[in-house]
């Protein structure tokens, strides 16, 4: 590894030793941009790569709010405003007991280099909270987003820092959060926060976004490898957000998904999932998918046990882990390559662990990197931030248009930083050379900040 790479690792290690998924999140982005840096020399100088790594601040706090029963919890909450380079802080908040500030860091990391590939004028942050949903009432869930939002309100607006969803956020949180922002700040401003409602701001399409970009970008993948979604067979992990609409829409291009999963274990249905039930279990009752077989007794449900899924052992031709950060071991990942799968669309964050990803690729599996494959959720919130700007609003139709076009110039970003580095189907490493060469352009126009 070139000499200055090497020194800023080992410096980014030193000084944040515990925190795994972080350190695995620049590691991958250090190590794939190595033949920009090589022909770089200049960026020592101006310790380009140390600033980049540094966040421009992190702010933590207190979050106690009243359950049901009268007593107070109290929870930790996060908002990482890691680079403010291309635009304002933007990015997602997590609500997950295993939420720290490594994975907050880990996918503000992330955010930076994927909004830079979107191509609209986003900067990268990342937010959330120890704060479990799972069981609690809408009122729990209100109070703990006004306790969030109470602290949160100081440190954002529409051209500073624009939260959205992420794990365990979803348009109800966003509500609940835009509510009280308005009501401390005494404002309406609509482009605080992306993921709104529609009645209230919200774009078309930002739902369906994540999801159905990733199907948008593995149909461009495919198509350049002379391959097509209609007809194969389809695994995805989760059945939240990103799984949900990642279905609806390769099932529209005639894929025929067999499995998805949620954390307590995955649903094997050879006849084709039933979407509508999904959509029941999940987005209405907030239930658990083992509640599928209620209506499909034939179907098989696979509980988890271990780190290795279970979903990742069911035969397929592409998978698409919508869940969460490494969920794809290498064993798992072995296990893929050996029934036959072609290619892989990560549409969580850094779902797949270093040594799945190697694998992937060192066996020809086509692999849709995070940070590009799943952009289409971000892309739609700058689309969200636009409408609310202007003040108007865009139709289904327009909004879905612009994200087929969003998805297509990432994939052919991609392709072509591919082509000129040399790196066969690495797209990963491909995506990681194209968002930092933009990055470390802007860097240098703007001078040492
Ligand atoms: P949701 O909360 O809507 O759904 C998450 C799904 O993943 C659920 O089915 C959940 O199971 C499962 N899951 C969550 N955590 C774990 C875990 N630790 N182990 C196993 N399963 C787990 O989240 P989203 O769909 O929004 O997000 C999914 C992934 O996509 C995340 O990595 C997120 O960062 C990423 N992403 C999201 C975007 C968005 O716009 N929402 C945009 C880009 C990326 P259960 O129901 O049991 O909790
Ligand atoms: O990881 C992600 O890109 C998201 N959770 C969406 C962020 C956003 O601001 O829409």
């Amino acid at each position: 590894m070139n000499e200055y790479l090497k020194k800023v690792l080992n410096n980014t290690k030193n000084k944040n030793m515990y925190e795994t998924e972080y350190l695995q999140a620049v590691e991958e982005v250090l190590t794939s941009i190595e033949p920009v840096v090589a022909s770089h020399p200049e960026f020592e100088r101006i310790a380009l790569l140390e600033r980049l790594i540094e966040p421009e601040r992190i702010i933590t706090f207190r979050v106690p709010y009243v359950r049901d029963n009268g007593k107070t919890e109290v929870h930790r909450g996060y908002r990482v405003q890691y680079n403010s380079l291309i635009g304002p802080y933007k990015g997602g908040l997590r609500f997950h007991p295993s939420v720290n500030q490594s994975i907050i860091k880990f996918l503000g990391f992330e955010q930076i280099f994927k909004n830079a590939l979107t191509g609209l004028p986003i900067g990268g942050g990342k937010g959330g909270s120890d704060f479990d949903p799972k069981g609690k009432s809408d009122g729990e869930i209100m109070r703990f987003c006004q306790s969030f939002m109470t602290e949160l309100q100081r440190h954002i607006g529409a051209d500073i820092d624009v939260p959205a969803g992420d794990i365990g956020v979803g348009e109800r949180e966003i509500g609940y959060l835009f509510g009280q922002y308005k009501r401390i700040r005494d404002v309406y401003e609509g482009g605080v926060l992306t993921g709104k409602g529609l009645s209230y701001g919200g774009s078309l399409v930002r739902k369906e976004a994540t999801g159905f970009g990733l199907i948008y970008f593995m149909k461009e993948m495919l198509e350049n490898n002379n391959q097509t979604l209609k007809g194969k067979t389809v695994t995805i992990s989760g059945a939240g957000n990103v799984a949900i609409y990642a279905c609806q829409k390769a099932l529209e291009y005639g894929a025929n998904v067999v499995a998805m999963s949620d954390s307590k274990g995955c649903v094997y249905d050879e006849n084709g999932i039933d979407l509508e039930l999904i959509k029941q279990i999940k987005e209405v009752e907030r239930g658990r998918i083992s509640e599928y077989l209620r209506k499909h007794p034939q179907a098989k449900y696979i509980e988890c046990k271990g780190e290795d899924s279970p979903i990742w052992e069911i035969k397929t031709d592409i998978a698409l882990p919508c869940a969460t950060q490494n969920e794809v071991t290498l064993n798992s990942a072995k296990k893929l390559v050996a029934n036959g799968v072609i290619a892989v669309g990560e549409g969580a964050n850094m779902p797949c662990m270093k040594e799945a990803t190697e694998y992937f690729i060192n066996n020809k599996v086509l692999l849709a990197p995070a940070k590009a494959a799943n952009a289409g959720g971000v892309a739609i919130s700058a689309v969200e931030m636009s409408q609310n700007s202007m003040r108007y609003y865009l139709s289904f139709e327009e909004v879905d248009k612009k994200l087929g076009e969003i998805m297509t110039n990432i994939f052919n970003t991609c392709k072509n930083a591919a082509e000129e580095y040399n790196l066969g189907n690495n797209y990963s490493a491909a995506a990681n050379i194209a968002a930092f060469k933009k990055l470390s352009n802007a860097m240098i126009s703007q001078g040492i900040v």
